[in-house]
């Protein structure tokens, strides 16, 4: 039962002075701050892209979904959209009472008339909406880690959508793309749905298979949530608009998706189609591992590469909308144009840049050939991705107290201030000590609050571009590794194990430390009374015992060098 092109699909919106009292009058309700999840979900909802859904799916509606892709009343849906909170939240609410749903700011977005309140089996969901109950998989470990313990689920009202203060001119409710499609003439629409930007190859697949569909296009990629570490929507937008011009003008549109996607495959590739037809296309192109997660824990793909392709023209009426095939598209060097791969003329040189060696180019600062992609879009991608030797990175030196770290450290500094080319700041143990963590302890709880405030400003230093060198003990592992993570989101992590024996440290006592600590007079000391766990993979081991400060600062240095994160 799909709809008519160019009928509105319905929302769930009340009328302006209804929203007006709603909102008045929802103070008394118990609150949940949805999650940036929950509110791409929720828009979706309200403004009629998840078209029938009436809300967040009741427990029936849920079991249904889970096991066979159907609503209870057999309505196709494959995605379970459903509003997970925490069990403290959840022993408040009981079915039959209203919740408002409000954002991260605490404005009120929707109501929420819950009819049910479960807790979902969440390994028989990854298993069988996913495929796999593989923590490997985004949208299993977001299940298992992120979501809450409890579903709620019912019907929504809503009162007015989410803020968007980014490409407000490029974001379209399905209702407004159909009005514009319908203002255009554009009955027939295929629809691109993308998470990357695009370059030639892409340009040449859309135009053909809006061609070959004798349709219009619209690039609709999605904004919203992708897969981690995509390139974030800001470039892509703007790569987006830099490929705009290539097309017929007339031909083509571009509208951003608010879509928290979940990377699950031929199901996911059947909940495109829907929200494509919602948003009043006629025409999908479905690739090739459409929505793949990549790899599972074993290294093996998570579905075959036409099991999307093939759910989707399993289900294609009743979804309402036609498949069109993607064809790879490669550049033929003699014929200097681009050719679906099982086109190319035979004997002819083929040229492919795959999305590793498109990173690789980016990350080095290497050519990226115009046959390849528009000089618009690279130098978008340039300046988001610069060469590794003009972004930020952080060198993380850990060792025992009175082990060289921070005379090290400081030679360090020096040394790349001496080159010059981007800031560099010293977060010193002590010297955090002092002006982030003066209340801490060093219990193991204190110690991890402190290192993770030293790993947040140097994420936020090597995000921005500059250079942070920090010279905490750092003695636990995990803790360690939970500062690389989230600096790694932004450039490179250099740990620098100090290795100094805890003997030489001794013998050294600068600071009168180890005495006291030997004599009991200071407690939990590292090395002696309290645990130092030696990191088993860092970049670099130096050990001051026996080998200079200099000398330990210069291997720093030539190791920076070889990680082309400096040039001599
Ligand atoms: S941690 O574990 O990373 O949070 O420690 P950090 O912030 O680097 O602080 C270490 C400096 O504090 C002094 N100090 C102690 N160190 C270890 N254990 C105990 N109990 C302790 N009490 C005080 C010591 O001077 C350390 O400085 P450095 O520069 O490492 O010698």
């Amino acid at each position: 039962m799909s709809l008519p092109n160019h009928a509105p699909v319905p929302e769930l919106y009340v009328s302006y002075d209804s929203a007006q009292k709603l909102k008045a009058d929802a103070g008394s309700l118990p609150s949940w701050d949805l999650t940036q999840r929950q509110i791409c979900d929720l828009e979706l909802l309200m403004n009629g892209g998840f078209h029938p859904l009436k809300g967040f799916l009741t427990e029936a509606d849920y079991d249904g979904v889970v096991e066979n892709m159907r609503l209870a009343d057999g309505r196709l849906w494959p995605m379970p959209v459903t509003l997970d909170v925490s069990e403290k939240f959840a022993e408040g609410v009981e079915p039959g009472q209203d919740i408002a749903l409000r954002d991260a700011e605490g404005v009120i977005l929707a109501i929420l008339s819950v009819t049910d309140k479960w807790v979902p089996n969440k390994d028989r969901e990854a298993e069988k909406v996913f495929g796999a109950n593989d923590l490997a998989h985004p949208a299993v470990n977001y299940l298992h880690h992120t979501a809450g313990k409890v579903y709620l689920g019912g019907p929504i009202t809503g009162i007015q959508p989410p803020v968007h203060y980014d490409f407000k001119m490029r974001r379209d409710t399905p209702n407004e793309l159909r009005a514009f499609f319908r203002k255009m003439g554009w009955t027939r629409v295929v629809a691109f749905q993308t998470r990357n930007p695009l370059h030639r190859a892409h340009q040449e697949l859309t135009f053909r298979a809006a061609r070959e569909a004798q349709a219009n296009l619209l690039i609709h990629p999605v904004v919203g949530m992708t897969k981690p570490g995509d390139i974030d929507h800001f470039t892509r937008v703007r790569c987006y608009e830099a490929v705009l011009d290539q097309y017929p003008s007339s031909t083509t549109t571009l509208s951003l998706l608010n879509l928290a996607m979940r990377m699950g495959g031929p199901r996911e590739a059947v909940w495109h189609g829907l929200i494509r037809r919602n948003h009043g296309c006629t025409h999908m192109i479905v690739g090739r591992d459409h929505a793949g997660p990549g790899k599972n824990s074993e290294g093996k793909d998570f579905y075959g590469p036409y099991d999307a392709q093939e759910l989707f023209k399993a289900h294609a009426d009743e979804i309402g909308v036609e498949m069109v095939d993607f064809k790879q598209m490669v550049y033929v060097q003699e014929k200097a144009q681009y050719f679906p791969v099982d086109e190319v003329p035979e004997g002819s040189t083929v040229l492919d840049i795959s999305g590793t060696e498109l990173r690789r180019r980016l990350r080095e600062g290497l050519e990226i050939p115009e046959w390849f992609s528009f000089p618009d879009v690279v130098s978008e991608l340039r300046r988001t991705s610069p060469a590794r030797s003009k972004q930020g990175f952080t060198v993380f030196f850990t060792g025992l107290s009175g082990s060289g770290k921070s005379t090290i450290a400081n030679a360090l500094m020096v040394k790349l201030m001496e080159m010059g080319g981007r800031p560099v700041t010293l977060l010193d143990g002590d010297v955090v000590r002092k002006h982030l963590s003066s209340e801490l302890g060093f219990s193991k709880e204190h110690r991890d609050i402190n290192i993770k405030r030293i790993g947040y400003v140097a994420s936020e230093i090597t995000k921005n571009g500059g250079i942070a060198i920090c010279a905490p003990i750092a003695p636990y592992t995990a803790t360690r590794r939970a500062v690389r993570e989230m600096i790694e989101a932004f450039g490179a992590f250099i740990e620098v194990h100090v290795a100094t024996p805890i003997e030489e440290c001794e013998r050294r006592d600068r600071k009168g430390l180890y005495k006291l600590a030997r004599e009991g007079k200071i407690k939990e000391f590292t090395g002696i009374s309290d645990p130092y766990e030696v990191p088993a993979k860092a970049e670099l081991v130096v050990d001051t015992a026996n080998v200079s400060v200099d000398h330990c600062a210069h291997q720093v240095i030539l190791k920076l060098e070889q990680m082309g994160l400096i040039r001599a």
